[in-house]
């Protein structure tokens, strides 16, 4: 559904199966423990066989393959995916504010600039704050409870919040990132196959978060163009 999609699917699968082959791995030996120092077989303790170094050796050995899965494949992995920021050319850009208990999105409209916003012109008409006097501001586009995007393209998503933590999941598309009132996160992804897919707020934040749920709708070019084009329309 998103072209970084099968790199996690995959980590996700090599996460299991490590934590099967040690579950089965430790699980065999507590039997083995059992059946071996039972007390009718063995009534008292012997340290004698804990006395060797074989089990430092063996500790030893679990950190530094612990250290290897880290500094090996999962540092590696977070900073491709943390630092390959797509360009802002190219990409579409929307800023995505999270509140109790909606996803609202807001496109820059023509100018490619965000117009600016703040507290005092929050409303409910407004629930952004945005500035409609600002030249920046005027052909803003703001849209609450569904995401648009074009298919085949970067999206950067500059992600915040209004009032309390909330995450950002796009379970389909393997998306998550959390929304930090007073932070701008982004968070980016190319989506692969059209559809509407759900939107669900991955933090617990208060008695509605089980509601909070939004839709991107993932559409043509052409299909994408026609949507901005009807909402700066009925700006006018
Ligand atoms: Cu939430």
């Amino acid at each position: 559904m998103s072209a970084h999609a099968a790199d996690i699917d995959r980590v996700l699968w090599l996460v299991h199966a490590l934590m099967a082959a040690l579950f089965v791995g430790w699980g065999a030996y507590f039997v083995w423990a059992l059946v071996r120092f039972r007390a009718s077989r063995q009534r008292t303790a012997d340290p004698a066989g804990t006395q060797g170094r074989f089990s430092f050796y063996v500790e030893v050995g679990v950190v530094v393959a612990e250290a290897a899965l880290l500094v090996g494949i999962a540092l590696p992995l977070w900073f491709a995916r943390t630092s390959a920021q797509p360009a802002a050319e190219g990409a579409v850009v929307i800023r995505v504010v999270a509140e109790q208990f909606t996803w609202n999105a807001h496109y820059p409209g023509a100018d490619g600039q965000f117009g600016p916003a703040s507290l005092p012109l929050i409303s409910p008409t407004n629930p952004l704050g945005l500035d409609r006097r600002d030249p920046l501001g005027r052909d803003d586009i703001t849209i609450q409870g569904q995401i648009h995007v074009p298919i085949h393209r970067p999206v950067v998503i500059q992600l915040s919040s209004k009032d309390v933590i909330h995450s950002f999941g796009i379970h389909a598309l393997r998306v998550k990132q959390d929304a930090i009132p007073g932070l701008l996160t982004p968070v980016w992804f190319t989506p692969t196959m059209a559809g509407t897919y759900d939107i669900a707020c991955s933090q617990l934040c208060g008695m509605g978060h089980y509601r909070m749920r939004g839709q991107l709708i993932v559409e043509t070019e052409e299909t994408f163009r026609k949507f901005l084009a009807t909402e700066a329309a009925a700006l006018k």
